[in-house]
């Protein structure tokens, strides 16, 4: 998804790379003379990171519908391969800029065109009945991995404050906090995050709100506290840290939409046939393995989700 070139990437990226690898290579030689000395005065600006008791909520749940059998990518590359551009724009830098960001307090406000707008909590919403959905996910640039999620379908909240007839999409917005999002001090991106669905979309029981993986609470770089997941589109529309989610009469301009239109669409469907302009989309290759595979139209969801699209001109809506 880089589309700006390395040499507009403002030298800010490279010195806070520097400095974290310095700290950790600190760290490690700290680590090695003693823990004591580690936390030492003198040490200026050195100093280790604090670690913020995560909610260790050990998350309930049960398995879901519509699991795939397939080889599950393993966590290290669920968490030290991420598109996280509030973070950074290259991916293994989430994993180590996101390790002091803050999921609590955590609302979501639920509002628009609905009868009964609703701010939830987000420890009220890992009390809903969670489900683990074992879904592939395909990446707009090529990459695909199969990752154990652990959510609750979308429409369980939209059904909750109750959509009227004016509700046509659904918009999602991320945090704004240039303080907690080094990417977000620059103009990488018009921030903050925003994605959006057609309602028929967003209620299609495939789409779910996951607020883990892998048997545990979400990690921050995978989009903690709570991120979307639609696993028959591309990657970017699984807005990551949701604040809020607003019912809508007018088709919401995606954040990557609004970057770059005629890459990327609204309606984001994985489909081989319809290539982006600047490589084909036929192929992929999950992450671990070293041959390509051929990418599945609708990301193999088809029979949950093809009828959604009947009559549309997929070339045309992209
Ligand atoms: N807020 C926000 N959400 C985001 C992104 C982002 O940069 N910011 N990147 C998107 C892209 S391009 C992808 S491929 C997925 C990656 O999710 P993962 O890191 O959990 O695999 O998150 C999506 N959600
Ligand atoms: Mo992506």
């Amino acid at each position: 998804m880089l589309i700006k070139k390395e040499a507009e990437i403002p030298s800010s990226d490279i010195t806070d790379k520097k400095l974290y690898l310095n700290r950790r290579a600190f760290l490690a030689s700290a680590a090695t003379v003693g823990a004591a000395l580690a936390v030492g005065v003198g040490a200026k600006g050195l100093i280790a990171p604090k670690i913020h008791a995560s909610a260790a909520t050990k998350l309930q749940f049960k398995p879901g519908s519509f699991s795939t059998n397939e080889k599950q990518t393993p966590l290290n590359d669920v968490t030290h391969y991420n598109n996280y551009y509030e973070f950074s724009t290259d991916k293994e830098g989430p994993a180590e800029l996101s390790k002091n960001f803050r999921s609590r307090p955590w609302t979501v406000k639920v509002e628009g065109a609905c009868k009964k707008p609703q701010t939830f909590d987000i420890d009220s919403l890992l009390k809903n009945s969670l489900e683990e959905r074992v879904y592939r996910m395909r990446c707009v640039e090529g990459w695909s991995m199969v990752i154990p999620w652990i959510g609750f379908p979308l429409s369980t909240i939209l059904n909750q404050v109750e959509p009227t007839p004016k509700a046509k999409y659904v918009q999602f917005t991320s945090l704004n906090d240039p303080k907690q999002f080094p990417g977000q001090q620059r103009a990488v991106l018009d921030w903050p995050y925003v994605e959006g669905l057609r309602l028929d979309e967003a209620m299609n029981p495939l789409a779910i709100l996951a607020v883990g993986l892998y048997g545990d609470v979400l990690p921050n770089q995978d989009g903690a506290p709570i991120r979307l997941v639609v696993p028959w589109k591309y990657g970017f529309k699984g807005i990551k840290a949701i604040v809020n989610i607003k019912l809508v009469d007018y088709q919401p301009t995606s954040t990557w939409t609004k970057s770059a239109p005629n890459e990327y669409g609204f309606y984001s469907n994985v489909n081989p046939n319809v290539d982006h302009p600047r490589w084909s989309q036929a192929h992929e290759r999950r992450i671990g393995e070293f041959f390509k595979r051929p990418t599945l139209m609708f990301n193999g969801y088809g029979d949950q989700v093809a009828s959604l699209y009947t009559g549309m001109d997929l070339k045309k809506n992209y």
